[in-house]
């Protein structure tokens, strides 16, 4: 694996809320009107004039993701990507891969330089963190590998057990 890439990949562990960086990425759902877990920490730490911005848009289908302002936050954006509620089909790891990939496309097509991303699907809906990780991570390296003008991507975990995960993998492929 290529150095310079994954110079580029960080982890971390801690609230997404308080990252001082480009865009941090939101676990949403396909209406993007708020919801709990990271989604709803995120909106109360950006205040109301994110979910202003986010009836504009009028939803997002499982897989995409839509840029908007970060209002309070340090961020200065927030993407805002819905995850696949996990069934344990193929579908799953397409949609998922989707997310990432459709962030990551946002950020690079905003001229951004810095990403953090929670594990998205893995709370409340369900995706096992080690089969999400391989995709946030594989998706981000052939990422970085074509798109080389985005600097940093942060995944940020809640839990120990979550970070463990990842930093299992990074150090497998390494
Ligand atoms: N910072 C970093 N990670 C967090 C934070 C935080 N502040 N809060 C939670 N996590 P979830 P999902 C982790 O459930 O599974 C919402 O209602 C959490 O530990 O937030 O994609 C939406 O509106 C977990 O690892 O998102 C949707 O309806 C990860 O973030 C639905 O939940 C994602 O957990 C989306 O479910």
């Amino acid at each position: 694996m290529k150095k310079e890439i994954l110079d580029k990949l960080e982890l971390r562990q801690g609230d997404i809320t308080r990252l001082d960086v480009d865009a941090i990425v939101n676990a949403a759902n396909t209406k993007l009107l708020g919801g709990g877990g990271v989604d709803g920490a995120i909106h109360r730490a950006a205040g109301p004039q994110l979910l202003d911005e986010c009836r504009t848009i009028g939803g997002c289908p499982t897989g995409e993701a839509r840029i908007t302002g970060g209002y309070n936050l340090l961020a200065r954006h927030v993407i805002h990507a819905v995850g696949p509620v996990y069934s344990g089909k193929p579908q799953d790891s397409r949609l998922l891969t989707g997310c990432y990939l459709n962030s990551l496309t946002l950020a690079v097509e905003n001229n951004l330089k810095s990403i953090a991303f929670p594990a998205i699907s893995c709370g409340v809906y369900g995706y096992p963190i080690k089969d999400a990780c391989k995709i946030a991570v594989d998706t981000s390296i052939d990422f970085l590998g074509r798109r080389p003008s985005l600097e940093k991507i942060i995944f940020i975990q809640f839990s120990e057990k979550d970070l463990q995960v990842y930093e299992t993998y990074l150090n497998s492929i390494v």
